[in-house]
């Protein structure tokens, strides 16, 4: 704490000991919080986890929107090179129109946030047969999904991946249901 009589005639700091002069030294804040209408456009952020859900088929620019950041945020999004180890880079989004995939990240500062979009088990940012399959063998203990992925098969209102995850993700792709937020119907309608 600043004292009194470390102050300046004209407001100005005497900086007589240096441990103070550090502690006044403005903290760069590298926040990012969601604006109150993201919750129904079903942006959601998990604070704990360091992911952001969000919708199939929402751009960057979307998002972006319903973000509200202490600097500019840049989006990077996975690519995976053509050569014959296929590693997988993350690469700076240029094109915003394009729709935001499960495993793309956005950067605030020095801080990392990393996307799960509900449905897109695969990171290709779109609802396919392959997702299905992924989260199938993630089910039965093939395979073992985790982080962003993981969460992006989550997707009724129990925790934990059960078979009524795995069939609502059918229900969708098969257009029985309008989206992965929409109440069961009835199957045989
Ligand atoms: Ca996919
Ligand atoms: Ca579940």
């Amino acid at each position: 704490m600043l004292e009194q009589e470390d102050y300046g005639e004209n407001g100005t700091i005497k900086i007589t000991d240096y441990t103070k002069a550090f502690t006044i030294a403005k903290v760069v804040e590298e926040t990012l919080e969601l604006k109150p209408e993201a919750e129904e456009q079903h942006v959601i952020l998990k604070e704990e986890k360091n992911i952001i859900d969000a919708p199939l088929g929402m751009t960057y620019e979307t998002l972006n929107k319903l973000l509200n950041c202490s600097q500019t945020p840049k989006y990077h999004s996975i690519t995976e090179s053509s050569d014959v180890e296929r590693t997988q880079s993350l690469n700076l989004v240029t094109d915003t129109s394009a729709p935001v995939a499960t495993g793309d990240t956005v950067t605030v500062g020095t801080k990392i946030w990393t996307f799960s979009v509900r449905g897109d088990v695969d990171g290709d940012a779109q609802l396919t047969v392959n997702d299905i399959g992924v989260a199938k063998m993630h089910y039965i203990g093939v395979t073992a999904l985790t982080g962003v992925y993981l969460e992006a098969i989550e997707n009724d209102d129990l925790e934990g991946i059960s078979v009524n995850d795995i069939g609502r993700l059918k229900l969708a792709f098969i257009k029985k249901i309008d989206d992965l937020y929409s109440d069961l119907v009835n199957e045989d309608e």
